[in-house]
Formats: structure tokens, C-alpha cells, sequence
């Protein structure tokens, strides 16, 4: 009953919300609004598993009344970057971006118009789909290709299995006996809500836990028995040692072998030296990566004698140079271990489970249908492209990528890219704060051959910044949006709690408008809250739109947990792997015919650019990893008070790099290279190994006059290249640390 107090201030109402912010995450909330207005959110206290939410997702109140938000339609004033602008009405605001997207298309072509889009919000309606329709629909546009996530895992698993569906659900952790944290810190980096949970419990049941990783990470802290220690980049070597011991010591599963993978005696010729004479034993793996020859050995024997162990393949260390190779070696040794398709086992490396519609256990109903894109039809065929490629997600390809976007800006054609790129049409995306080399993105947003820049933001960001017109875009308790959950049965809806703040509008909202100025009658046909209903109800999990409407979400209740590849281990005959040679390729032809020595047919230890051993390192001897922060969601959260509590942006690193230096915890430090400097503080801690620091990502670039950038963002000093199979590599860098 509401007390005289609360009548007083209004009636309290009660909205259950999923929250899915870019981090992976889906955490169910009770949004509290008092008069319209969000007042608290209370954590899922329902049935399990819970799906409750990190610190983020309770600041959301901050940021959503953040007095920053970008409450008006925008036009630039001053020059780009400089940050003036002068408010605009919403009708001059889609006038001038239909009007240069017109304009654009028929003066150059629709390839000019550079499609950016990223995660900033992860729904199934209130993001990229809806903007590619339109764009589509109004003639294509240039899209860019290489998920920032994991493209390396994806490129190494339809090498290896034909399918990116290689993850088995969370809940599975509990059959496990061994787990092995690969680069994994699911305390702070969210990814799927619910795997601290899983993994807490089956600690308890009695798994050992054992974390690979440069870092002594919070995670390894909390439950890991045992930390391995590895320099980033050379996990491959780490795991083709491993794959030496179990050869020499004949742990292998060789029946699993046998039965399920094709080319292991290719894999075995090359680990034991007949290929090219050097044996990757323990001790030849601890000069590459830094890990005591005993502890490979052990980890070996331990990962192939405990059944059934998992390994969790991480995917940060797949963003690094080479890092298919890591992902092709985790999932050799969870076939020799015949770990895979069982429960408590798991395919060694994955991706983010369950986000793109792949998994059996999700079966949405139909979204927002995305014609083809006239551009992508006449694409040229990227170098090292698999044919399968495609099939992963409902967005793809194009001819740029990611960490080319400046340059195929700056040198167009003449660069050898398929057009001159005039107009930049910017969705959820921080570009250039997300992006390697930020100098060189800023250089490319400031050049006159751009003609146009839209943005749609809800925050100055340094994307912001740049664009000639930014859109205010709402956030996602103020709009519909339906979401899946990664790593176990789930749908997540984000309804409207509240009204837009200011004149923000929707993603559906701008693009239905947008439609109707470019004369595109049947863009759209439903509201926001029609399309979440119609993708909902259209999955047979539910049937009562109300009752998901007022649950925020549906944990689906499978039997048991999905394993990956079960079918597959359990009845061969009647399902191949969806490779060419129908098995788990330890050997694969196709990798074979890309002929690129960088992607070999067998997983190897290839040493990246800028390694430790690069000539380079005598003026840039640290090795750089740029981690998932705990405080933000990439660029977003950055400027959010509450959460500005929890940790200060530092550069960590060790305690013997530190002394060397004569670097004092709290001390600021410059961190620099030839791409770039940052002003940073220093956070002096044995918690990571010697010769490697950290700069977490996302910190909003904030250069100085002299171009050192005061906000510590680490992609001042990684490079804007990509690995042979796509992955971004900013994992892989070289630095110098000095005290400022
Ligand atoms: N050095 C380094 N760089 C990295 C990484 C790394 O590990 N190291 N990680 C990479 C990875 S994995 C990723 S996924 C990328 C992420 O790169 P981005 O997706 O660019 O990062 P976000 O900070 O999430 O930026 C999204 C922007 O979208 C805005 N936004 C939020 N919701 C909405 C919405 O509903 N509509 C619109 N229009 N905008 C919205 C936010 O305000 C934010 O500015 O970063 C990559 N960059
Ligand atoms: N709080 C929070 N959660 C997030 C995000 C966020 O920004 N904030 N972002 C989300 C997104 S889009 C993504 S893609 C994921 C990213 O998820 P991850 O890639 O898993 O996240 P990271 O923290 O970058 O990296 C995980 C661990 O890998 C280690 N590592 C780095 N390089 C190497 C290496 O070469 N070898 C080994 N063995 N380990 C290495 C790091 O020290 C770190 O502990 O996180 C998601 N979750
Ligand atoms: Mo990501």
C-alpha cells in the first residue's frame, strides 16, 4: 500500500525491463518510475537462473538523465572535431541528410555512402537492420566488414567446423571437472550474464579452474586454483606445447581422433618437428610466451587425463595479428582431448553464443526483412574468404574493413578500394574513440574528400564531434526493442518505460522519417512495439505476448543444456560436420588454397608483427593488451559519475617494469609509440605479467594542443591492420612507458 508520502509524490509503477547494453550482457531489471520518471531498478529476483545486472546497467538511471545528453537535432558550426554546433529542427535535420544522401548517390554513386555501424545498442529491431533496409531500399551504400568482437574466432571456425554454432550453453559449466579460462574474465568483461554464476557453482561442485592469461584478472582471483601466465599473441605456442606433450606422452583421444577430425597426422608432423625440424616442446613453447615449461606440461596432462574438462576459449586473445592460429589450436586440443559434443566438453573457442540467431534453442519469429544491397552484389572477393562466410549473420561483408575505414577514406580508388567514399552515415558506433589508430581516424574525418557526416548519438562523443549533422537517438527504455541473451535460452524486451528525453527519437522513428523524405512509401508498416510482438510471438517459446510484456524476458527451459556438436559425436553417419570433408578439419584444404603463410593448413605458432622479438622492441620493449573495462561498455558509461567511482583509467603494469623505470604507483606516465602518446595514471601491480601492460579500452579520446591524449585511450597506439582471417588486432602493440 502506498504510504500519504508516496501518494504525495506519486504512484510508484513497476516495469520489468531487459537491459542490453554493448557488452554482451542481458540482465532483467524491475525499472522503478515515479510521475513518468525513472527512480530506481531492482535486480532479477525470480526464478533461476537470474539474469542480474552489473553496475552498469544499475547506473542507467545516470546516463539516461545524463546532462549531457544530446537532447536536439544538431547542425556543425565550427570546424570538424572542434565540437560547435548550433540546434537545429527535426524537419531541416532529415531535409539536409536525405538531401546529401540523394545528392551523394547521384553525383558518385551509392558505394560512396559509407554504412558505420556497430553495437552501441544490440537489439533485434532498434539497430543495424533498420537502417540497412533503408539504406538498401534507397539505392546501397558501402558496408565494412570484421566484427571488432571476434572476427579471427569466426574466421577459424567455419575453418575448422563449418559453423560459428561451436559454444554449448553456460549452464553446462556444472558437468564440467576442469575449466579453463582462456583468456576470460567474465567478473568484469559481462558477455553472458549468467557465466560468474555458473562458474562460482561449479567451483563449488568441486571443478578446478585454472586462468591463461597475461593478467592475474579478477576473475583467476575470485576462482581460479591456478594462474598461467601468457605473453599475448603467442597462445598458439602455448597450445601446440601442450598438443607436444599429449603426442609424446600418447594422451590423445586418438579414437575421438580418428573418428571425428580429418589431418591430425598433418597437425602431429608439424608439433613433433618433421615439418620443419623444430620440436614444440615445453621448453621451446616458454621462450615464446613466458610460461614455465612445468606448468605446460602439467596443464597438458591435466587437460587430457580430466574428463570432461572445458576449454573456454577466450576471444581477446584472438584479437591480436595472428590470432586464428590461437582459435584453430584451442579447438585442435578439445578434439584430441574428445572433448567435443559432450556435456562438461566444449569446441575450445567461441564466439559470442547465441547472439545471431544460430543457435536451435532461439527461433524468433520474422524481423525486419533487409533487402540486398545493390553495392554488395557487385563486391569484389575479399583475399582469404570463405564461401560459407556469409551464413553467420544477417549482416556482412562489404569491401572495408574496420580498421581500414581512414584509409579507404583517405585514398579511395586510388588506393585500391572500390570507390572514393564521400558521405559517412554513423549508427551506434564511436568511430574514431573504438578504432585502431585513432591519429590517422581523426585525419580521415577531418578531410575535405568526405563530404558529409550524420551521426546519430545520444552523447558528445568524439564521433559526435566530427559529424555535420548529429541526430539525438533515444535510449532503450525509451523505446521497443527485443533482444536475445548469449550463452543460454533466453528473450530479453526492452520496452518503453519512459518517454524520449528532449527530442530524441528511435531508431525506427528516424529511419521511418528518413523513408518518407526519400520517397520510399513501404519502408515501414508497424510500430516498434508491433515488431518486437511479431518477433516474439513468432518464436514457439512464446505464446502469451502479455505475459512476456509484463516478465521483461523468457528463460526457455530446454531438457538438459544445448551442447554444440552433439549430434555430430553422437550419431556420425547421419550428421556430418559442415565442413567439405564432413569431419572437424585439423587439416583444412580451403585454408590450404588461400596459400597465405599466415594462415596455414594446420594450426601453428605464426609470430605476429610487433611481437617482443620485432626489431621494434628495442625503442617499444612493452607489449600492449587493451582490456574490456569493467566501469564502462566500450566508450559508453565513460562519463557516468557513479560509475567514475569505481576505478580511475590507468596503465597497468608490473611492478619490475615499473622500478625500472622509476614509476611510482599514481604517477602519470606518458605510453607512446610512433602511432601516438597518452597522459596516463600509473597503477604499479604484480597482477600482470613483466613486459606487458594494460590501457582498457574506451576512455573518450581528449587530445591535448600538443595531440597527447589527456583521456588515455589506447587506440592512440594500436595499428590499424587487421589478421590475415580479419581479426582486429589490438591486442597486439608495442609501447614505451615513461613518467610524464
Ligand atoms: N583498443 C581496443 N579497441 C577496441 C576493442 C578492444 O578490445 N581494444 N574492442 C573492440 C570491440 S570488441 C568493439 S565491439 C568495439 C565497440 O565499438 P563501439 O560500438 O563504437 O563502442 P561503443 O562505446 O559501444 O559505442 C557505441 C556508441 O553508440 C552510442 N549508442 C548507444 N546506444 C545507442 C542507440 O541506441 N543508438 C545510437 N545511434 N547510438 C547509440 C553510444 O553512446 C556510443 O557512443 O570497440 C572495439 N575497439
Ligand atoms: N564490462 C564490460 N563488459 C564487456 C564489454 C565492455 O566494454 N565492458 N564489451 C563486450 C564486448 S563487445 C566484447 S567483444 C567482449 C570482449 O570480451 P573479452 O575479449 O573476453 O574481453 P577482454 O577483457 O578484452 O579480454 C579478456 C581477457 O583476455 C586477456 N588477454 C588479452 N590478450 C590476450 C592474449 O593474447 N592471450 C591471452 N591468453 N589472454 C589475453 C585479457 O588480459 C583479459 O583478461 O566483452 C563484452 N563485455
Ligand atoms: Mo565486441
Amino acid at each position: 500500500m502506498p504510504t500519504e508520502k508516496d501518494k504525495a509524490r506519486g504512484v510508484e509503477q513497476v516495469t520489468c525491463a531487459t537491459h542490453s547494453a554493448h557488452c554482451g550482457g542481458t540482465c532483467l531489471f524491475k525499472v522503478h518510475t515515479r510521475d513518468g520518471v525513472i527512480t530506481r531498478f531492482e535486480a532479477d529476483d525470480g526464478e533461476e537462473p537470474q539474469y542480474r545486472g552489473c553496475a552498469r546497467g544499475f547506473a542507467q538511471r545516470q546516463r539516461i538523465y545524463a546532462p549531457d545528453r544530446i537532447l536536439h537535432p544538431l547542425k556543425r558550426t565550427g570546424v570538424r572535431g572542434e565540437g560547435k554546433f548550433k540546434q537545429i529542427s527535426w524537419d531541416e535535420a532529415l531535409d539536409t541528410v536525405s538531401g546529401e544522401m540523394t545528392r551523394v548517390k547521384e553525383t558518385y554513386g551509392p558505394a560512396s555512402i559509407i554504412f558505420k555501424w556497430s553495437g552501441g545498442s544490440l537489439g533485434w529491431l532498434q539497430a543495424t537492420g533498420a537502417h540497412l533496409r533503408l539504406l538498401n531500399m534507397a539505392g546501397g551504400c558501402s558496408e565494412v566488414w570484421g566484427v571488432h568482437s571476434f572476427e579471427g574466432a569466426v574466421f577459424s571456425q567455419i575453418a575448422t567446423f563449418g559453423t560459428v554454432a561451436t559454444a554449448n550453453t553456460r549452464d553446462d559449466l556444472l558437468n564440467s571437472k576442469l575449466i579453463i579460462l582462456w583468456g576470460i574474465n567474465s567478473a568484469h568483461t559481462i558477455l553472458h550474464t549468467p557465466t560468474p554464476w555458473y562458474l562460482v557453482q561449479a567451483k563449488e561442485k568441486g571443478a578446478r579452474i585454472i586462468s591463461v592469461d597475461p593478467r592475474y584478472t579478477p576473475t583467476a582471483a575470485i576462482c581460479a586454483d591456478e594462474w598461467l601466465p601468457v605473453r599475448p599473441g603467442t597462445d598458439a605456442a602455448l597450445l601446440v606445447a601442450m598438443a607436444y606433450v599429449m603426442i609424446r606422452e600418447d594422451l590423445q583421444d586418438q579414437k575421438f581422433l580418428d573418428k571425428y577430425t580429418y589431418g591430425f597426422d598433418r597437425f602431429k608432423d608439424y608439433v613433433l618437428g618433421k615439418e620443419d625440424g623444430v620440436p614444440k616442446t615445453p621448453q621451446w613453447a616458454e621462450a615464446i610466451t613466458g610460461t614455465p615449461a612445468a606448468s605446460i606440461e602439467k596443464l597438458a596432462r591435466e587437460y587430457a587425463t580430466t574428463k570432461p574438462a572445458t576449454l573456454l576459449g577466450g576471444i581477446g586473445p584472438g584479437r591480436t595479428a595472428n590470432g586464428e592460429q590461437y582459435h584453430r589450436a584451442a579447438s585442435t586440443l578439445a578434439a584430441m582431448t574428445g572433448n567435443i559434443g559432450i556435456h562438461g566438453g566444449d569446441a575450445g573457442a567461441s564466439i559470442w553464443p547465441g547472439n545471431h540467431g544460430i543457435y536451435p534453442y532461439l527461433k524468433p519469429g520474422p524481423r525486419m526483412p533487409i533487402p540486398p544491397n545493390p553495392v554488395e552484389a557487385g563486391a569484389p572477393k575479399r583475399k582469404n574468404e570463405f564461401p560459407s562466410w556469409n551464413n553467420y549473420m544477417t549482416l556482412r561483408t562489404g569491401q572495408i574493413h574496420q580498421t581500414k575505414v581512414a584509409d579507404a577514406i583517405l585514398r579511395g580508388k586510388a588506393g585500391g578500394y572500390p570507390a572514393d567514399y564521400k558521405l559517412m552515415y554513423v549508427i551506434n558506433n564511436n568511430y574514431p574513440n573504438q578504432y585502431p589508430n585513432i591519429n590517422r581516424c581523426v585525419e580521415a574525418l577531418k578531410s575535405d574528400s568526405l563530404e558529409f557526416i550524420v551521426v546519430m548519438e545520444q552523447f558528445m562523443t568524439s564521433a559526435a564531434r566530427f559529424a555535420d549533422v548529429v541526430l539525438p537517438v533515444n535510449t532503450c527504455l525509451e523505446r521497443y526493442d527485443i533482444c536475445p541473451g548469449p550463452g543460454l535460452g533466453f528473450y530479453g524486451l526492452m520496452p518503453r518505460v519512459v518517454e524520449s528525453v528532449g527530442e530524441s527519437r528511435s531508431h525506427l522513428e528516424i529511419c521511418s522519417a528518413l523513408a518518407e523524405k526519400l520517397g520510399i512509401p513501404d519502408y515501414n508498416d508497424k510500430t516498434d512495439e508491433e515488431w518486437c510482438r511479431q518477433i516474439a510471438t513468432g518464436s514457439p517459446d512464446i505464446t502469451d505476448w502479455e505475459a512476456f510484456k509484463k516478465a521483461g524476458a523468457h528463460k526457455i527451459k530446454l531438457d538438459e543444456p544445448f551442447v554444440a556438436f552433439k549430434e555430430q559425436i553422437e550419431d556420425p553417419e547421419h550428421n556430418l560436420f559442415p565442413t567439405p570433408s564432413g569431419k572437424i578439419e585439423i587439416y583444412c584444404q580451403r585454408l590450404a588454397d588461400m596459400n597465405d603463410p599466415l594462415v596455414p593448413p594446420v594450426p601453428k605458432y605464426v609470430e605476429t608483427w610487433e611481437s617482443r622479438n620485432d626489431p621494434l622492441a628495442q625503442k617499444y620493449p612493452l607489449q600492449l593488451v587493451t582490456t574490456h573495462f569493467w566501469r564502462r561498455a566500450h566508450s559508453q558509461f565513460d562519463n557516468i559519475p557513479w560509475l567514475r567511482e569505481l576505478e580511475p583509467q590507468q596503465v597497468y603494469l608490473n611492478t619490475k617494469d615499473a622500478e625500472s623505470r622509476g614509476i611510482k604507483d599514481g604517477d602519470t606516465v606518458k605510453v607512446f609509440n610512433d602511432r601516438g602518446t597518452i597522459a596516463i595514471r600509473a597503477r604499479v601491480t604484480p597482477r600482470i605479467m613483466p613486459g606487458v601492460v594494460d590501457v582498457p579500452q574506451g576512455a573518450w579520446y581528449d587530445p591535448d594542443e600538443n595531440g597527447v591524449d589527456r583521456g588515455g585511450n589506447p587506440n592512440v597506439l594500436t595499428r590499424d591492420e587487421h589478421s590475415p582471417g580479419g581479426a582486429y588486432p589490438t591486442n597486439t602493440t608495442l609501447v614505451q612507458i615513461e613518467k610524464a
